[in-house]
């Protein structure tokens, strides 16, 4: 008899596949490289999640960021019901988008103007249309490995789900857009002002994640971010930081301003939306006040500042403020780092693990991993076998190598502990 456990889920991922193409709306869910069908899931609760066919997984995937608050916090449900109530859309200004506008800038030292939008995609395709107009130039600079959304000038040599396909670039993207989008090295400085002395007065914009999450987490080295500072600046080049995943994940505001970084735009996500589809676009006012209907830069959107979005993003950053979780968050992140570290030693496993705050990723390789070549050495058949004993044993983690595990304020350390003890086996070939 087939096993219980993913009957309903085999059978409406067969529905799925005869209308979605792959049977999903994202492909990093699709499973591919992990093997095994999607598990469905119907619903979630703090650190867990709840499968169709009735199973229970402590959750470390967290919906690939937004939920550091975990599930169904009941502080962001009850604003989203509250705001429901209201009506869903108006089309209109809203004070909600107003306060949370306000908030943002309040929050992030770089950021004098924001534009809220639904997607990091959206955020990250702005940015690049806003820093051409804003210098005239066309080209840009994005780093191996980096995933930006899946907008055309971002899918060459991208992370995340490109990663997992097989594909290091997208079908369907004119020569002309790739040859507009340079690439180099996460991590190396050097190539960059290499890079800078070729193309320093064609380029607009470099985009980088300061912190990369779509290789597997890959934490900048020392100074990269600075020279890219340095380097961008002395050019009269717009620096992108990109934390749709990094912003008010480490700290209650961007990685830019917890390094004392300032880049010229910001693109957030994720976490300002609590879940829902909400994401902005924001920094300096002169580069920001050239966006429509300002300046000459059109960016629009019906669902644009959403109210039900905007409900789940302040009510986020409200509970983040005044709790302040990343303390505790950050300890948890370091246990389970150091006894998944002593795991593999005491088993002679070959596998490291990179952890920063409540962002973790176990690579199964040895040597440092400072960009995306470093990253695909590792052995991604050994973390497929990882993530489906793991799953086996109730621990769901992101269905990919190239991506970054998250510990929300919801997980226990007796989660910790059933990670640990669902790793003992799992890490075992
Ligand atoms: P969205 O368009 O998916 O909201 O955001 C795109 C994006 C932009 N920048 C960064 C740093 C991102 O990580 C993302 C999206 N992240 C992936 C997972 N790492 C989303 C998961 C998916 O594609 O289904």
């Amino acid at each position: 008899m087939e096993n219980k456990i993913s009957d309903t889920s085999a059978r409406l991922h067969g529905r799925a596949c005869r209308v979605m193409p792959g049977g999903v709306n994202s492909p990093v869910r699709a499973f591919n490289a992990v093997g095994g069908e999607p598990v469905v899931m119907t619903r979630g609760q703090g650190s867990r999640l709840y499968s169709v066919d009735g199973r229970e997984y402590i959750d470390f995937c967290g919906s690939w960021g937004p939920l550091i608050l975990g599930h169904a916090h009941p502080t962001v449900t009850a604003a989203v019901q509250r705001a429901a109530a209201d009506g869903t859309s108006f089309g209109t200004s809203t004070p909600s988008e107003v306060e949370l506008a306000e908030r943002l800038c309040d929050l992030i030292a770089a950021m004098e103007r924001v534009r809220l939008v639904n997607s990091g995609t959206e955020a990250c395709m702005t940015a690049v249309r806003l820093a051409r107009g804003f210098t005239g130039r066309a080209k840009i600079l994005k780093f191996a490995g980096g995933y930006h959304g899946h907008a055309d000038p971002f899918l060459i040599d991208a992370g995340s789900g490109l990663l997992t396909g097989g594909i290091a670039s997208s079908a369907g993207i004119p020569d002309a857009v790739g040859a507009d989008t340079l690439v180099t090295p996460y991590n190396d400085p050097d190539a960059v002002n290499t890079l800078m002395q070729r193309y320093g007065t064609e380029l607009a914009a470099v985009i980088v994640e300061p912190v990369a999450g779509n290789m597997g987490l890959v934490p900048p080295v020392a100074g990269f971010l600075e020279e890219l500072r340095r380097l961008t600046r002395d050019a009269g080049v717009v620096l992108v930081f990109d934390e749709v995943i990094t912003g008010f994940r480490l700290g209650p505001t961007t990685f830019g301003t917890l390094q004392g970084i300032e880049p010229d735009l910001i693109c957030l996500g994720k976490i300002i939306g609590g879940g829902m589809p909400m994401a902005a676009l924001g920094g300096r006012a002169d580069i920001m006040d050239r966006l429509a209907p300002l300046g000459d830069v059109y960016q629009a959107g019906t669902l644009s500042g959403n109210p039900l979005a905007v409900a789940a993003g302040l009510s986020t950053l409200g509970v983040l403020i005044g709790t302040n979780p990343y303390p505790a968050i950050a300890r948890k992140g370091e246990r389970l780092a150091k006894r998944l570290r002593a795991l593999a030693v005491e088993q002679g496993i070959t596998m490291q693990v990179a952890q920063l705050g409540g962002m973790f990723t176990p690579f199964f390789g040895s040597g440092p991993i400072r960009n995306l070549d470093d990253a695909k050495r590792c052995d991604k058949e050994r973390y497929a076998r990882f993530f489906r004993k793991m799953l086996q044993a109730g621990i769901y983690l992101p269905p990919s190598p190239f991506e970054t595990c998250f510990i929300s304020t919801a997980h226990t350390n007796d989660d910790i502990e059933k990670f640990i003890d669902a790793a003992k086996t799992a890490v075992r070939d």
